[in-house]
């Protein structure tokens, strides 16, 4: 292995960050590929390395938007959840109705704790009425749900499953799937899943993703069969310019998806977060927060798409605080980048109630200085698929 060993150049003192590769950390079976495909830079997201781009972000993000990219998305954790009581013990970490949720449907649902905070954000996949993965964002559910279903008695098994995503995303995804599964991918519905057949069995294809883009998940049973896999979809891939990508943070932040951690963490609610609509809260499905989440219906701050002026902005490796023009307190970017396409930085930010409504203008005290910042009604993009 030959880790790069600059990551990024805010170690301090003008020193580069090292990251110092162990066996604690975990490679995905296809971080060699990843590697090889020129990945510039790596972070830790739950527990696993994952490559940040390849090109710079402003053309992965062009490419992503116009053709098709190979993610892995080894980063997102697996936690299998099956036996009688699985459906009774997820409902008790999720405000979301599993009831609509059938077997050939996934599900994004925010994770809460009994105090309505957010404990995780993760992609769930039905497999059977009494079997379901869960996906996850950067925290420890394995730990938490063995705990509860400890805990609650339940006959519920909570495992780790050899199981590791690989995503096609952008507007030709359809058709490299196509030419590896058939047209019958094309029937998939946002947020559906089908059986497709890959090395002699069936795995879970899923209309799912983390980009506005469009796009697959394949969820790869067995890590010996990923590399052959990565490889056949590349190949797939060649007549409609794929290469290897990644989530992009130009896209996603144009686009509003919420990174766990960043731009919302344990300390907020699925509402502050603007989950909300992913919430039952006129009845009580089982969710152990759920009277604390009726008690926090109304937010105090609430997760908003801002403007911030002039040129490029620094990386956010630190929450900016954002202010009135008399320096109150009015909230904290945690997200913001460059974007060719608006030309000007797009951003994610908690804006406290006062200051929210779209038009407002604030100061973002950056790492570079201060600037303007404007609350916006919308994200800037919407799904293209
Ligand atoms: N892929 C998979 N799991 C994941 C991620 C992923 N788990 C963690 C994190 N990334 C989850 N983040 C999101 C955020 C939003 C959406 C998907 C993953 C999304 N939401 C739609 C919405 O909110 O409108 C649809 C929700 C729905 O219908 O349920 O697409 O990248 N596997």
């Amino acid at each position: 292995m030959n880790i790069s060993t600059s990551i990024t150049s805010e170690g301090g003192a003008g020193q580069p960050l090292i990251l110092n590769p162990s066996n604690r950390i975990r490679r995905s079976p296809v971080f060699d590929k990843v590697q090889a495909a020129g990945a510039k830079a790596w972070s830790i997201y739950n527990g696993t390395m994952i490559g940040q781009w390849f090109g710079t972000l402003a053309d992965d993000c062009a490419h992503l938007k116009r053709a098709v990219q190979l993610w892995d998305v080894g980063g997102e954790r697996i936690v299998e959840i099956k036996g009688p009581g699985a459906q009774r013990l997820l409902q008790m970490t999720t405000p979301r109705d599993l009831w609509k949720v059938n077997t050939t449907r996934c599900a994004y649902i925010p994770m809460v704790d009994s105090k309505g905070r957010l404990l995780n954000d993760p992609v769930l996949v039905r497999l059977a009425d009494d079997r379901f993965w869960i996906a996850l964002a950067d925290s420890d559910m394995y730990l938490f749900l063995k705990g509860l279903a400890a805990g609650s008695g339940l006959d519920v098994e909570i495992s780790d499953p050899d199981v590791w995503i690989l995503a096609l995303q952008g507007p030709l995804a359809d058709d490299v799937a196509e030419r590896v599964w058939g047209p019958s991918v094309r029937d998939i519905p946002f947020f559906g899943h089908a059986p497709v057949p890959v090395e002699g069995r069936d795995m879970v294809l899923a209309r799912t993703g983390w980009s506005l883009q469009g796009g697959f998940e394949l969820y790869v049973e067995g890590s010996e069969n990923l590399p052959l896999i990565w490889d056949r979809l590349f190949a797939a891939g060649q007549d409609f310019d794929i290469r290897v990508g990644c989530p992009n943070l130009i896209e996603r932040i144009e686009g509003g998806l919420l990174s766990y951690g960043n731009d919302m963490t344990e300390k907020h609610t699925p509402m502050e977060a603007g989950l909300g609509r992913h919430c039952v809260l006129d009845r009580d499905v089982g969710c152990l927060g759920y009277e604390a989440l009726v008690a926090q219906r109304e937010p105090a701050r609430q997760v908003r798409p801002v403007d911030i002026s002039g040129g490029p902005v620094p990386s956010v490796a630190k929450l900016w605080e954002i202010t009135d023009q008399d320096g109150n307190f009015a909230g904290r970017v945690s997200s913001a980048v460059w974007s060719p396409d608006q030309q000007g930085n797009v951003a994610i930010a908690m804006v406290e109630r006062a200051y929210w409504d779209a038009g407002t203008k604030l100061i973002v005290h950056a790492s570079d200085g201060p600037r303007d910042l404007t609350v916006r009604a919308r994200y800037w993009i919407g799904r293209h698929s």
